[in-house]
């Protein structure tokens, strides 16, 4: 059990889904949407409390997203403990797109903790994803979880448990 433990946390997916927006949303609780697009990296730290179990401090990189680990891209991600995948409900080919993500990072770095988010819940009547796409996905043993941004809905509890899960949990 100790306080000081440090993590980094890498941020993947498309264009627009949502990332920093995620992470301003676990980070300072708030959502805004005059954030700009993100270029290059934004770094923000995150101490999170679980109790009995310890703290631990998330340094949560968010990358610029495009559908391909480029080089620039692994640099980014060398060193990083877990990531959060983020795909968008309302556009379908975001979920690919992070697959693709998912499987670069594993070919590179092996299994690494993540969880994976279909952000934009709050548009739920825009949604293009459904149950193809996440019965697909649990096929191959990913299992994602609807969240938005704007409203909150599952951005704290699913950071959370990917913190847990680093401390031991
Ligand atoms: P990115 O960092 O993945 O590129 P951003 O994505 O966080 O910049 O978000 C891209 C756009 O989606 C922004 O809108 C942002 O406000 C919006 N957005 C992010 N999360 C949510 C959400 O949960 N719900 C809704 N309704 N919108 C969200 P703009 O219009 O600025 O491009
Ligand atoms: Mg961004």
């Amino acid at each position: 059990m100790t306080g000081n433990r440090t993590e980094k946390v890498c941020v993947l997916g498309d264009f627009a889904v949502g990332k920093t927006s995620t992470v301003a949303r676990f980070v300072h609780n708030e959502f805004s949407d005059k954030y700009l697009t993100t270029v290059g990296v934004k770094i923000d730290i995150k101490e999170v409390d679980l109790g009995a179990h310890g703290s631990i401090k998330l340094i949560m990189w968010d990358i610029a997203g495009t559908d391909a680990l480029d080089g620039l891209q692994q640099a980014y991600l060398r060193g990083a403990s877990a990531y959060l995948l983020i795909a968008d409900g309302t556009r379908k080919e975001t979920i690919s797109n992070a697959l693709n993500l998912h499987r670069d990072v594993q070919a590179i770095y092996g299994k690494l903790p993540f969880v994976a988010l279909v952000n934009k819940s709050d548009l739920d009547s825009e949604w293009e994803v459904g149950e193809d796409e996440t019965m697909r996905s649990r096929e191959a043993g990913i299992e994602w979880l609807p969240c938005s941004a704007k409203s909150g809905e599952n951005v704290e509890n699913a950071i959370r448990s990917l913190a847990a899960t680093l401390i031991g949990q």
